[in-house]
């Protein structure tokens, strides 16, 4: 099994979070999506990381198909409650916390583009997702543990990998001065060894 991944996506870092926590061995291969010569299209014609490619050659694709699929592929660490209502629940974070990511990116890509070029309608669009999307993490975390308040999930992975490339792209963004429960709890899982060993490297 191998999985194409880039460095600094926090939609592949939530997969590669998630291989650790399940003890799932798998190769990564680096691969950014925007290089001339990228593979990534010969494996999601989608043209987007990450993609698990399994040892049949079967393709998954997206982040949020690739974890539920880990998930059930070993008992090791559920990430992802069976419970109806519990799982919901943890899709939805998980919802969110890719849905400001998808904001983050849009924004990162918008300010690639001539000044003249970009739109600041567009682009304060995209910022208001940001803001409130991580205004409603906070709220929902309130003074709980956990995202998901039973322990431990997919809800935090993806909250942590959403507000870790918030550092990463946008560190004007000050979360981290408007929401202590937010930093008590990046903080935390800043300390796990799947989210130390997926940092994306200095200066990418
Ligand atoms: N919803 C997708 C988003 C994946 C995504 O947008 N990945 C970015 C990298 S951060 C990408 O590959 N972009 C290339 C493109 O949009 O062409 C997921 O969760 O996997």
């Amino acid at each position: 099994m191998k999985l194409i991944a880039s460095l600094t996506s926090p939609y592949a870092r939530k997969v590669r979070i998630a291989l650790v926590e399940k003890k799932i061995e798998c190769d990564l291969v680096e691969d950014s999506p925007w290089a001339e010569e990228t593979t990534v299209p010969d494996y999601n014609p989608l043209g987007k990381v990450p993609v698990l490619v399994l040892d049949d050659g079967t393709t998954l694709f997206d982040s949020r198909v690739i974890v539920e699929y880990l998930d059930t592929v070993s008992p090791v660490s559920r990430l992802i409650p069976e419970p109806n209502r519990q799982r919901i629940l943890v899709k939805r974070w998980e919802a969110l916390a890719d849905g400001i990511c998808d904001a983050a990116v849009t924004i990162v890509l918008e300010r690639k583009r001539q000044v003249k070029q970009q739109s600041k309608d567009w682009l304060e669009r995209q910022q208001r997702k940001i803001d409130l999307g991580v205004e409603e993490l906070s709220q929902h975390l309130g003074d709980r543990s956990w995202c998901n308040g039973e322990g431990y999930s997919l809800a935090d992975i993806a909250t942590g990998c959403a507000l870790a490339y918030l550092d990463l792209r946008h560190p004007d963004v000050d979360w981290r001065g408007n929401y202590a429960n937010l930093v008590k709890l990046a903080d935390k899982l800043a300390k796990r060894p799947s989210f130390a060993e997926t940092v994306p490297p200095a200066g990418a």
